[in-house]
């Protein structure tokens, strides 16, 4: 079959879309693309080219970084610089924002991302990511950490890649979302699916139940409810629980159900990360027609302070989280 639409073509017709646009927007998702395709290559060779395991640094949150990791980090990191069309970045794996250089000071966009999203999962062949926020600059001028500091009710893109069984590129800048799937034999990312929906109801639930003991009542009594054959929903829900976020969120994006990763008595905030994990998932989500939470407001409603802050994330079809709420209203 030949590919009618691929990745590149599709990005430039929304652009022309818009005719007061520059291209700035659509360079910098062509380059991300760029980025995850050489990400996904670098996923699939890692274990020849002895880059699985720790690199033996530690991230900004404490944690123990991958060789991938910091690989991802490089590809992302170079590629969007030689775009010349972001005002600031920030990775998971960077301790600050990195600033525009020469050329570049009067940027439209500032991008947020997290290279290697479920790098836990390195080495044992389970999907691992990329997930991106792209902002509008809130001041015209040299960019800084301070213009993330604004709602995911602000995203002008967003997206994310799942390098699994096939490698994925699902993205939306507010109008639908829209998923390519990379073709190996052309090196392209190819439309293989428009306007993705969850449906309004779903049977799945995706948590990890290894933190049963040190979660709210609240959480544990939803738990319960959703296993249980008389619950509000019409009957017992099924477990699934991959451990990285993208691949928990894709499936339940298609298939529908609830993700949730909340607060527990270590983590008062959660363990995921507002601006390159919840808020780019929570906008996605809402295009496609669901919701995200994190315990009590809308996700995109909520201010960063930091750039590495946390957030409990509760995510999935309309249904679920309605019921999610009468447990914490
Ligand atoms: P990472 O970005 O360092 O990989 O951490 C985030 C990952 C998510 O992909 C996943 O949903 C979560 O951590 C799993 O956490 P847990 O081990 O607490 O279940
Ligand atoms: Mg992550």
């Amino acid at each position: 079959m030949i590919p009618t639409q691929t990745l590149t073509r599709f990005v430039l017709q929304e652009e022309h879309k818009h005719p007061q646009s520059t291209g700035e927007l659509s360079t910098l998702l062509t380059s991300i693309g760029l980025g995850v395709k050489i990400i996904s290559n670098l996923v699939a060779t890692a274990g020849l080219k002895g880059l699985h395991g720790y690199s033996g640094r530690t991230n900004v949150q404490g944690e123990d970084t991958y060789k991938l990791d910091d690989e991802a980090d490089s590809v992302l990191v170079d590629i969007l610089g030689a775009s010349g069309h972001f005002g600031s970045l920030v990775s998971e794996e960077r301790d600050g924002a990195i600033e525009a250089g020469e050329g570049s000071e009067n940027a439209k966009y500032v991008v947020a991302f997290d290279p290697l999203d479920g790098s836990s999962n390195i080495g044992s062949n389970i999907p691992v990511g990329t997930i991106f926020t792209i902002f509008r600059t809130k001041t015209p001028g040299k960019a800084s950490a301070e213009d993330f500091m604004q709602p995911g009710t602000n995203v002008v893109a967003a997206g994310y890649s799942v390098y699994g069984s096939m490698t994925s590129f699902v993205y939306s800048c507010g109008h639908g979302v829209h998923g390519f799937t990379l073709d190996p034999s052309i090196g392209e990312f190819v439309l293989t699916e428009e306007n993705i929906r969850i449906p309004e109801q779903g049977n799945i639930y995706s948590a990890n139940e290894g933190y049963w003991d040190i979660w709210d009542t609240r959480m544990q009594e939803f738990m319960t409810s959703l296993r249980s054959k008389n619950n509000k929903l019409g009957g017992a829900y099924t477990s699934r629980y991959v451990g990285s976020l993208v691949a928990d969120f894709d499936r339940t994006m298609r298939k529908g159900g609830i993700f949730l990763h909340p607060a527990n008595q270590k983590r008062e905030r959660g363990k995921l990360r507002l601006l390159y994990e919840c808020i780019p998932l929570a906008f996605i989500m809402e295009q496609a027609g669901g919701r995200a939470i994190d315990e009590s407001m809308n996700v995109l409603d909520i201010n960063p302070e930091g750039i590495h802050d946390r957030c409990p994330f509760v995510v999935g079809g309309k249904r679920e989280i309605e019921y999610f709420e009468s447990f914490f209203g």
